[in-house]
């Protein structure tokens, strides 16, 4: 059966990658499905808001180039939360440049990303080469890297060839890529039937979700929960201002709304395995 119709836990067996076991794991212990982006420039917020989600997140999302005066204890104080709050890191980086360089930049410069981040991903525009490159980092980190097949935008140029190619580039590296970035799930896509291999379990963690609004003025696109999971079989719903909202200082509200997703998340995938 396709992968969306097994459970979390059974899929964690049979993937290789350690930072795509450690994610299936983490998301089935918790019982979440949640991910929250944490899109603020303080560092104060941004670990604030972290403590506070947290519980109820298998996963959070940075972009650590957005932090005013960034300084290396911010990685030792977010290392700390993912253990005490047992969820995985996604840099959310957005790789897109020949092999060399995203290998210089995923190992150097002042952030140093593949030194403390599970997961990061990449523009497959550049072609295969991209993923040599980062794979002569990540590989031997046991990190994982997701392409960005689809993006929530309006008007996204990721679609058709553009986003089977990014599928056939997976395909091809299996033991480093371990799923996309996309609107839904990508099983087969761009493959003949004899290309897709019995075991092909691809992650997709999904972005623009939100329960209250469908979008916001610089063309960001939501879709609920229930539409990402269930009826388009995505795996982790990534949430970033539906959560903290306006106020990063309103820590109720933030769990409320916290919960809130991560309870939808769940109820779409239990209906989800059951159909
Ligand atoms: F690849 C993508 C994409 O297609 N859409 C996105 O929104 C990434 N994102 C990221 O998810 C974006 O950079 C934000 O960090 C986050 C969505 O935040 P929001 O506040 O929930 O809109």
């Amino acid at each position: 059966s396709s992968p969306q119709f097994r459970t979390y836990a059974q899929r964690a067996l049979h993937h290789k990658n350690p930072a795509a076991k450690l994610l299936l794991e983490t998301i089935e212990r918790k019982q979440s499905n949640l991910a929250v982006s944490v899109d603020v420039a303080s560092p104060k917020d941004f670990l604030a808001i972290i403590d506070v989600v947290g519980p109820f997140v298998c996963l959070v999302k940075t972009h650590i180039d957005i932090i005013e005066d960034f300084a290396a204890s911010l990685i030792t104080d977010l290392q700390a939360l993912s253990e005490k709050h047992d969820f995985v890191i996604f840099e959310d980086r957005k790789f897109a440049d020949i092999g060399n360089t995203v290998a210089l930049q995923y190992s150097s410069g002042v952030h140093k990303i593949a030194s403390w981040s599970h997961l990061t991903n990449a523009h497959p525009v550049p072609g295969p080469s991209i993923i040599t490159g980062l794979s002569s980092v990540g590989l031997p980190l046991g990190r994982g890297l997701l392409l960005l097949a689809e993006m929530s935008t309006k008007g996204s140029l990721a679609s058709g060839s553009y986003t089977e190619s990014a599928v056939q580039m997976a395909r091809e590296h299996r033991d480093f890529v371990i799923g996309f970035i996309a609107q839904r799930r990508m099983d087969g896509v761009g493959a003949g039937p004899d290309e897709v291999t019995a075991d092909e379990d691809f992650l997709i963690l999904t972005p623009g979700v939100g329960l209250d609004v469908k979008g916001d003025a610089m063309g960001q696109q939501y879709r609920t929960p229930r539409e990402v999971v269930l009826e388009s079989g995505c795996d982790v719903i990534i949430v970033g201002r539906g959560i903290y909202g306006k106020d990063p200082s309103l820590v109720e509200n933030i769990v409320t709304q916290a919960k809130r997703y991560k309870e939808e998340g769940w109820a779409a995938y239990l209906a989800r395995i059951k159909s």
